[in-house]
C-alpha cells in the first residue's frame, strides 16, 4: 500500500509540474502567461563542474530567468564507428560509437543544476554552433565521410546531423528535462546563424533549412524551436536576432514574438590583438530599447564566457581566455556589469504598454546628435536626458533609471603574485626545480611517411595534433659562394596557416603566422646553407580550426606551397614544392604522453630560450579559495597541462598592436573595434588553472614550448578583490534589490529613499577601509573617483562609521544623512571600499 501510494504520488507530481510553453506575437507563453524573459549564456565546457552551481546562482542573483548553452558535438562524439580514411595518411581505427558526457561534458548535470536553481534552459543544439569553438563544433571525422558537404541539402550530412540532434533530444526526454515533461528546457535551437552565410549554397540552402525545421519539429520536444539570423525560418520555428543592437528587429510572421538570442556583452579575444570591451551604458541602452520596442526575450552573450581549455578554440587564433567582458568574468567572479540586469528587469515589468496609465514610461535621448543631451518636460516635471540613453519613469513621474547613469555596485579585481612551496620564500617563481626533455627537430617517429609534393594539413592530421612536420634534405654543391656572407639565400614559403617554425640543419631560423581573417601567409626566410646535405624542417601548426563562414570546413591549413629556394649564386631558383617530402603527424613527446609528466626521459634543469622543449615541475596549490592563474610572462608559445589536463594554448609573446586603445565613449553605435584595452601588451599572459584540478601538493605542471622561453620566470597569481564601489544619486528612488514579476519577495518599494549598499562578496570578510567617499557631485568611476565642485565635509567619517567592521552596510543617500553642501543640486554618494 505504502509503495503504491509513493508511485501514485510521483506520477501525479510529474503530471502536475509539466509546463505548457507556446508563443504568440508578444512573447513566449508559459502556462498561459506571456513572459518577459532575461537570458544569459553559460557554456558548460568553458568552466568546471564545481564552478557550475556558483555561476548559476550568481546568474540568478543577477536577474536571469533563463540560461542558454550550446551543445558541443565534437566534445560529445570525438570518434565514430566508421572506417574513415583521410585522403593522405591515416585511417581511423575505431571500434564502437562512443559518446562522452563526463566531467565538463556532463550536459545532463548542468541542465539539472539550472533546474534546481529554479531557472529555465534554452538548449541551442545546432549542431553547427560557431561559438569561437574548434571547427564550429563539428567533429573532425565528419569531414572524411565520402560525399559530405556541410550545412546544405546533402544526404550524408543530413543523416549525421539528424542522428546527433535526435540523440541529444532523446537524452533530454529520457531525463524528463523538457518543460513539457516538467523539466527546465523551454526552448531549443536548430542550426545557427545560417542566414548570414547561406547565399553561396544556392537554392539548396532553402531546402536544407526546410528540412532542418521539419526534422527538429518532428522530434516532438513539446517546446518551441528557434533559428537565429534566419529570415526564412519556416513555421512554427521562431526566427530570432543576434547582433549588438536588435531594437529594429521584427520576426518573419505576425504570430511570432520578438526575441534576441545573442547580442554581445563584449567580444572575444584573439591572440595578437588587444582586448575588446563594451561600455555598460551602451549595453543598457541597447537592451532597454529592445524591450521598449516590444522585445520580450533577450540573451546576454556571454553571461559567463570562461576558458577555452585544451585545443578547443576556433578561429583560428581565438585566445584561450573566453572572458568576453561578460558580467561574470573568466573565473566566475561578478564584475561591475552585473547590477544593471536588475534594472532592466524592473524596467521591463510591463513592456506591452508604455502609456501613462501603466506603471512604466520610457523616454529616449538623441540617437543621431550625440552631443545633444536634452531637458525633457513631461507630465509637469523636467528630466535631464543624455544622448544615446533611455530613461524609465515609474508612475509616469519617478525616474527609476537612466541607462547612461547606472547606479551600481562595482568591483575591481586584480591578480597578485602568490608564492607556492616552502623552498621559495624570496621568489614568486612557481618552482626552482624544473626538468626538461628536448623534442627532436624533424622526423623522429616510425609512423613518418613520404609523399611527393606538399600536403594539406587538416586532411593529414585529422586535427589529432596541432603539429605537422614537413621535412626535406637538399644537396648544395660545395663551391657555392653564398656560404660566406654577403649573399642572401631565401626560402620562400607559402602556407595556408596558421603558424610555421622553420628549422635549418636543426636550428630555428624563424617563424611566421597568419591571423583570423587571412589565415595564410607568405614568408621569405633568410637561410644559411652549408656545402653538401642540408636539412630543412618546417613545423606547421594549427591554432584552432576555422569555425565560421560558408564552406569554412574547406579552408585548409599547412604548407601547401610553393616552397622555393631563391637567390642561389648560379641565379636559379629551386622549387621544392613537388619534391618528395617526409611527414610526421604530431610530436614525439605527444606520442610518449609527456603531457602527463610520465616517462623516464626527464632531465633535471631548465635550459632557457631553447626551442622545442618540454618542461616539468611539481608545485603545491596556492593557499585560499581565490581563483588561480599562471602568468606565462617569459614564455614564448605552446600548450600547458596541470595534472594531465590541458589548460590551453599559451602565447604570451604575441603582443597586441600599440594603437586603438584611446578613450571610448559609450555614445554612438558600438562595434568590436571601438573599445579596446591592453594595446601594446601581450594579448593573454594569464591562464586559468581551475582549483578543482589541483591537489594540496605534488601537482604536476608540464609545458611544451615551441620557440624558447624561461620557465623560471612564470608565476602563480591569485585573483583578489581590490575595491568595492557604489555610486547612487539621490534622484534615483530604486534601491539595489531586484524586482521581478515572479518573485514578490524580490520586489522593492520604488518610493523608498535611494541607498548605497556595499557588501563584501566573501562572507568571511568585512569592510576594512573606506578609500573614498563623497556626497555631492563626485566624478570618475570605481578606482578613480574624485570630488566634484560640491561635497559635504562629513561623507568619509559617516561612511567609515557605518561600514568598517561589517560585511554589509547601507547608507541613505540624502541631505538628511550628510547635510546639504549645495542646495538645489541633485547630489550623489560615491564610495570605494576594501574588504579584508
Ligand atoms: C498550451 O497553451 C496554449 C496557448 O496558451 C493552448 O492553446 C493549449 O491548449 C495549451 N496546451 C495544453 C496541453 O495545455
Ligand atoms: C490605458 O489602459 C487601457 C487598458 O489597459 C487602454 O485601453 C488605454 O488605451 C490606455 N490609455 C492610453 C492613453 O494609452
Ligand atoms: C644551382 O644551384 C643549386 C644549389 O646548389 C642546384 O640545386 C641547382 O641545380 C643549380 N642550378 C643550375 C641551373 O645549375
Ligand atoms: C582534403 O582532401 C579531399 C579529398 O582528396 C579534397 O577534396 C579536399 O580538397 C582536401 N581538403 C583540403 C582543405 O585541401
Ligand atoms: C567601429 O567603430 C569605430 C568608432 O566608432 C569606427 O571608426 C569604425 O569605422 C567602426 N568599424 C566598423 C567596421 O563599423
Ligand atoms: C556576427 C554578427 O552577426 N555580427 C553582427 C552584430 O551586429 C552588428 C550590428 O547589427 C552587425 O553589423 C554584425 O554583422
Amino acid at each position: 500500500m505504502m509503495r503504491l501510494l509513493i508511485v501514485w504520488f510521483l506520477v501525479v507530481v510529474a503530471k502536475v509540474t509539466a509546463v505548457n510553453v507556446t508563443y504568440d506575437h508578444r512573447a513566449l507563453i508559459i502556462d498561459g502567461r506571456p513572459r518577459v524573459l532575461v537570458s544569459g549564456s553559460i557554456h558548460y565546457p568553458r568552466s568546471t563542474p564545481d564552478m557550475w552551481p556558483g555561476l548559476i546562482q550568481k546568474s540568478k542573483e543577477g536577474g536571469l530567468d533563463v540560461i542558454e548553452t550550446y551543445i558541443f558535438w565534437n566534445l560529445h562524439e570525438p570518434v565514430r564507428n566508421q572506417n574513415l580514411k583521410t585522403p593522405i595518411a591515416r585511417s581511423f581505427k575505431r571500434n564502437e560509437d562512443k559518446y562522452d558526457f563526463e566531467g565538463r561534458k556532463d550536459l545532463i548535470k548542468f541542465v539539472k543544476l539550472v533546474a534546481n536553481a529554479g531557472l529555465y534552459v534554452h538548449l541551442r543544439i545546432g549542431p553547427y554552433i560557431s561559438a569561437e569553438w574548434n571547427y564550429g563544433g563539428f567533429p573532425l571525422w565528419l569531414h572524411f565521410i565520402p560525399g559530405i558537404v556541410f550545412r546544405t541539402d546533402n544526404e550524408p550530412f543530413k543523416a549525421e546531423m539528424k542522428r546527433f540532434v535526435a540523440k541529444i533530444v532523446g537524452m533530454m526526454k529520457e531525463e524528463n528535462l523538457y518543460a513539457s515533461q516538467g523539466g527546465p528546457i523551454i526552448l531549443s535551437q536548430i542550426e545557427n546563424e545560417y542566414g548570414n552565410i547561406d547565399s553561396p549554397y544556392g537554392p539548396a540552402a532553402k531546402s536544407y533549412i526546410k528540412w532542418a525545421a521539419n526534422m527538429a519539429t518532428s522530434l516532438d520536444t513539446g517546446v518551441p524551436w528557434v533559428m537565429c539570423q534566419q529570415r526564412d525560418a519556416p513555421d512554427p520555428i521562431i526566427d530570432t536576432c543576434n547582433a549588438f543592437y536588435c531594437d529594429g528587429f521584427k520576426p518573419n510572421a505576425e504570430n511570432k514574438p520578438t526575441m534576441w538570442t545573442e547580442n554581445w556583452t563584449g567580444w572575444f579575444l584573439l591572440f595578437g590583438e588587444a582586448a575588446p570591451y563594451r561600455p555598460v551604458e551602451d549595453i543598457a541602452f541597447a537592451v532597454t530599447r529592445f524591450y521598449q520596442r516590444g522585445g520580450t526575450f533577450q540573451n546576454y552573450y556571454m553571461y559567463h564566457g570562461g576558458t577555452n581549455f585544451g585545443r578547443t578554440t576556433g578561429g583560428p587564433f581565438i585566445a584561450t581566455s573566453y572572458d568576453y567582458n561578460a558580467p561574470l568574468d573568466e573565473y566566475g567572479m561578478a564584475n561591475n556589469q552585473l547590477v544593471f540586469v536588475y534594472l532592466i528587469t524592473y524596467g521591463s515589468s510591463d513592456p506591452f504598454h508604455t502609456s501613462c496609465n501603466k506603471s512604466v514610461y520610457i523616454m529616449q535621448g538623441h540617437r543621431d546628435n550625440l552631443n545633444g543631451d536634452a531637458n525633457v518636460n513631461f507630465n509637469g516635471n523636467s528630466y535631464h536626458l543624455p544622448a544615446w540613453s533611455v530613461s524609465i519613469l515609474s508612475d509616469c513621474k519617478n525616474l527609476v533609471f537612466n541607462t547612461a547613469k547606472i547606479n551600481s555596485m562595482a568591483t575591481i579585481r586584480r591578480f597578485v603574485a602568490t608564492s607556492v612551496g616552502h623552498d621559495l620564500s624570496d621568489s614568486m617563481a612557481i618552482s626552482s626545480k624544473w626538468s626538461y626533455v628536448s623534442e627532436p627537430v624533424g622526423i623522429s617517429s616510425n609512423d613518418a611517411f613520404n609523399r611527393p609534393g606538399l600536403v594539406e594539413q587538416i586532411n593529414t592530421t585529422a586535427d589529432q595534433s596541432d603539429y605537422l612536420w614537413y621535412s626535406i634534405s637538399i644537396d648544395v654543391k660545395g663551391a657555392e659562394p653564398f656560404l660566406h656572407g654577403g649573399f642572401q639565400t631565401t626560402l620562400h614559403v607559402k602556407s595556408l596557416g596558421h603558424v610555421l617554425h622553420l628549422f635549418v640543419n636543426g636550428q630555428l631560423e624563424g617563424s611566421a603566422n597568419g591571423n583570423m581573417f587571412t589565415h595564410g601567409f607568405t614568408k621569405d626566410f633568410s637561410v644559411v646553407l652549408k656545402p653538401g646535405k642540408n636539412k630543412l624542417d618546417l613545423l606547421s601548426l594549427t591554432v584552432g580550426l576555422q569555425h565560421f563562414g560558408a564552406f569554412f570546413d574547406k579552408a585548409g591549413a599547412g604548407v601547401t606551397g610553393p616552397v622555393k629556394l631563391e637567390g642561389l649564386t648560379n641565379g636559379s631558383t629551386v622549387d621544392l614544392s613537388s619534391q618528395r617530402w617526409t611527414y610526421q603527424i604530431g610530436l614525439k613527446g605527444e606520442s610518449l604522453g609527456l603531457n602527463t609528466g610520465g616517462s623516464s626521459l626527464w632531465v633535471s634543469g631548465s635550459p632557457k630560450s631553447q626551442p622545442l622543449t618540454w618542461y616539468k615541475t611539481n608545485f603545491d596549490a596556492p593557499a585560499g579559495d581565490n581563483p588561480i592563474a599562471i602568468d606565462f610572462t617569459g614564455m614564448g608559445k605552446g600548450e600547458a597541462w596541470v595534472n594531465g589536463q590541458s589548460i590551453g594554448r599559451y602565447w604570451p609573446s604575441y603582443i597586441a598592436p600599440t594603437g586603438g586603445c584611446s578613450v571610448c565613449s559609450y555614445k554612438g553605435p558600438y562595434n568590436f573595434t571601438k573599445c579596446l584595452k591592453n594595446c601594446g601588451k601581450p594579448s593573454q599572459n594569464l591562464y586559468h588553472v581551475p582549483r578543482s584540478w589541483l591537489k594540496p601538493s605534488a601537482n604536476v605542471l608540464v609545458m611544451f614550448e615551441e620557440i624558447g622561453g624561461d620557465p623560471t620566470q612564470i608565476s602563480f597569481k591569485t585573483q583578489e578583490l581590490e575595491s568595492l564601489c557604489s555610486q547612487v544619486s539621490e534622484s534615483h528612488p530604486l534601491p539595489m534589490e531586484a524586482w521581478s514579476q515572479d518573485d514578490p519577495t524580490r520586489k522593492s518599494n520604488p518610493m523608498a529613499k535611494p541607498r548605497v549598499l556595499l557588501e563584501c562578496p566573501d562572507p568571511n570578510q568585512v569592510i576594512s577601509s573606506i578609500k573614498f567617499a563623497s556626497f555631492g557631485t563626485p566624478q570618475g568611476k570605481c578606482g578613480s573617483f574624485s570630488h566634484g565642485y560640491c561635497k559635504s565635509s562629513n561623507a568619509l567619517s559617516i561612511t567609515q562609521k557605518a561600514c568598517i567592521g561589517s560585511r554589509t552596510c547601507n547608507i541613505e543617500v540624502s541631505s538628511s544623512t550628510f547635510g546639504d553642501p549645495c542646495v538645489g543640486v541633485v547630489k550623489s554618494l560615491a564610495v570605494e571600499a576594501s574588504c579584508a
